[in-house]
């Protein structure tokens, strides 16, 4: 197995690289590693290879689609290609591969920018924003509006157990933007005059309820409960065709130790990623093709990954 596949696995686990697009990146530049680093002599046996760096880096972490969605259409492709030029040498399928690769990251590229225009639209001047966790889309969107001249104010939650809050934060703050971190509970202060939520997307199951980080279904609440908009800010491929099936969206369980190092043996710890919220709490999912209801995901998704 490449050893910077095997890196890269590492740095999913242990969140170096957080947050499901920078996974998903990750996991496309991975696969192009696995094309590199085979030593295989015939197409099938680097097809082998790259289906087993696909299936550690699906492993790394449950509860990432968008990261599986690509992954399965890696393999689709190589199938395809297979099928199509029976004689191909392993070197033009090396090639084809990695252009296809390299074609899925300008996708996310493209889709990425339409969505923050999509996103920015919504936010006029003055608003308050109230954010969770890091999403790389979310503070994509509020950067954009920011660019186009608004003024916002942030709240973003710092997230515990790992503080993801505070790259939010900071990466806000350096662009300019007046930032605030408040302690997760300590958000119902700022609810009451937020004029909406924005957060990211792991996973959009087929009845368009929100897979985020944990706590985002306790801020939606909160939300409905102040007349707060609520919205997330993920491209169609944060969608699990699985779940229209009956799969239930696995909720990655992470070690008891980054809530506490060393808890005292009768204490019970438990940390959870991810949580769901029911999408009847979602005022909409900011998408690459436009601010949709929960109930539209799944049609475009499907559409988009031609199911
Ligand atoms: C990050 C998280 C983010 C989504 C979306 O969790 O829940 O809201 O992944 O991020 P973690 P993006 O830090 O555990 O990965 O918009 O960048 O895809």
């Amino acid at each position: 197995m490449s050893r910077r596949v095997d890196q890269t696995v590492k740095d999913i686990k242990s969140l170096k690289v957080q947050g499901a697009r920078n996974v998903a990146k990750a996991g496309v530049r991975a696969i192009m590693y696995a094309v590199e680093d085979s030593r295989a002599k015939t197409v099938n046996g680097v097809k082998a290879d790259v289906v087993k760096a696909s299936l550690k880096l699906s492993g790394a972490r449950p509860t990432e689609p968008m990261l599986r969605n690509y992954l399965d259409e890696t393999i689709e492709f190589m199938a395809s290609e297979i099928a199509a030029v029976k004689t191909r040498s392993v070197e033009k399928f090396k090639e084809a591969v990695i252009k296809s690769e390299n074609e899925y990251l300008k996708r996310m590229r493209d889709d990425l920018a339409r969505l923050k225009e999509y996103g920015a639209a919504m936010l006029t001047d003055g608003m308050l924003v109230v954010t969770h966790c890091h999403s790389s889309t979310v503070t994509g969107v509020i950067k954009e509006a920011h660019k186009q001249g608004r003024e916002l104010k942030v709240v973003a939650c710092e997230t515990r157990p790992r503080y993801q809050g505070r790259s939010t934060a900071k990466e806000l703050a350096r662009a300019g933007l007046d930032v605030t971190i408040t302690v997760d509970m300590g958000i119902a202060k700022f609810m009451k005059k937020a004029d909406i939520v924005l957060v990211g997307a792991d996973a959009i199951n087929s009845t368009g309820d929100l897979i985020n980080k944990v706590g985002t279904r306790a801020l939606a609440h909160l939300a409905k409960d102040y007349s707060v908009s609520f919205f997330s800010c993920a491209e169609s491929y944060k969608y699990d065709s699985l779940t229209l099936y009956g799969v239930k969206e696995k909720i990655e369980e992470r070690s008891p130790k980054e809530v506490w190092e060393r808890a005292p043996r009768k204490v019970k710890v438990s940390n959870p990623a991810f949580d769901v919220t029911a999408s009847r709490y979602i005022s909409g999912y900011i998408t690459e093709k436009g601010v949709v209801p929960p109930s539209a995901l799944s049609g475009i998704a499907k559409k988009k990954m031609g199911e």
